[in-house]
């Protein structure tokens, strides 16, 4: 953690994506890193989004969890311990492992997690959805790779659920496959999680809805903001919006200032100047099609095996082996 003076006496501890929110800040495209999202406020936002009736992705997904569980143990063979990348507080997983539970003596479960309050609430959860696996937290960020997966013995099942590698740019999104595939061995699997692509009126809505929650989740990120960096954003002054991006196909979601405004950050001390209209990117949502897994799978080392999806095919699952 970078430490930063501010007086002859005091030394402020900064978070160590400082850098990253200041440079994100002054760029010609203002941008924040989504990963901002999820504070405690935020993680509750996000779980209030997934109950949402216009965010279908999780909801889909559970649904083929619970139709086609069986067929993913079958499929992912017997014997392997499963580590869930990003578990949150594991509310889709407790269908699959009771299918494993039926198959194989006994279920190793490794959530993996960067907060240690999610993975406490994964392992009540997984006790009363699945009093068969024997559950093992793991607190690791991500970003400082994948070596927690080298501890684990025996073969691996790597769940990578939610379309969380939608917030990755194909070049991101493959450097983190390419990490995960570095510390699997050859009879390990991956079990990734996509959102489809399908019609901008099921989309924005997805990431619009009615009651606002999202709006809410997004603004958020500058009460962070203001929190941590004693700035001074001022949230009403901004606005919502999600949009469709067809070339890119992916979500794209922003802050739109309602006024020209400065906003200060004090530690570290930054002016940010904001016209109206002018907007602060703060997440992508990648959407694919078959050949766009496929590919991106093949480029990271992997082979696509099978996929499953939901009856109206918005989400797919998809089972890859090194
Ligand atoms: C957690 C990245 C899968 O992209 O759908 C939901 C985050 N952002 N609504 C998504 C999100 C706005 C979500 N992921």
């Amino acid at each position: 953690m970078p430490l930063r003076q501010t007086t002859a006496r005091e030394l402020i501890a900064l978070p160590d994506y400082a850098d990253e929110v200041v440079r994100g800040l002054i760029s010609r495209q203002k941008t924040l890193p989504c990963k901002l999202f999820y504070d405690d406020l935020g993680s509750e936002l996000f779980e209030r989004i997934t109950e949402l009736p216009e965010y279908y992705p999780t909801r889909t997904e559970l649904e083929i969890l619970r139709g086609s569980s069986g067929e993913i143990a079958e499929a992912a063979g017997s014997g392997v311990s499963i580590v869930e990348l990003g578990a949150g507080t594991a509310t889709k997983t407790g269908t699959l492992l009771r299918a494993f539970a039926r198959r194989q003596m006994r279920v190793k479960y490794y959530p993996v997690d960067i907060s240690p309050a999610a993975l406490d609430a994964a392992e009540k959860r997984v006790g009363q959805d699945c009093p068969a696996a024997q559950v093992h937290p793991v607190i690791a960020d991500f970003s400082n790779g994948f070596n927690f997966l080298q501890n684990i013995s025996g073969r691996k099942l790597v769940l990578y659920l939610g379309s969380s590698i939608g917030n990755f740019d194909g070049p991101d999104a493959i450097a983190l496959l390419r990490k995960v595939r570095q510390r699997l061995s050859p009879e390990d699997a991956l079990l990734l999680g996509t959102d489809m692509v399908k019609s901008a009126e099921i989309l924005v809505p997805a990431y619009d809805d009615a009651q606002g929650v999202t709006a809410e989740f997004n603004k958020n990120i500058l009460r962070r903001i203001n929190r941590e960096f004693a700035a001074d954003f001022d949230l009403d002054s901004f606005r919502h919006i999600a949009e469709w991006n067809p070339v890119k196909s992916r979500m794209e979601i922003y802050l739109e200032s309602t006024r020209q405004q400065v906003a200060i950050l004090r530690t570290p001390s930054v002016r940010v100047i904001l016209a109206a209209g002018e907007r602060i990117h703060t997440e992508n949502s990648y959407k694919y099609t078959l050949p766009m897994v496929e590919r991106m799978l093949c480029v990271s080392g992997f082979k696509l095996e099978r996929t499953w999806y939901d009856r109206r095919e918005w989400f797919g699952l998809h089972l890859a082996r090194v």
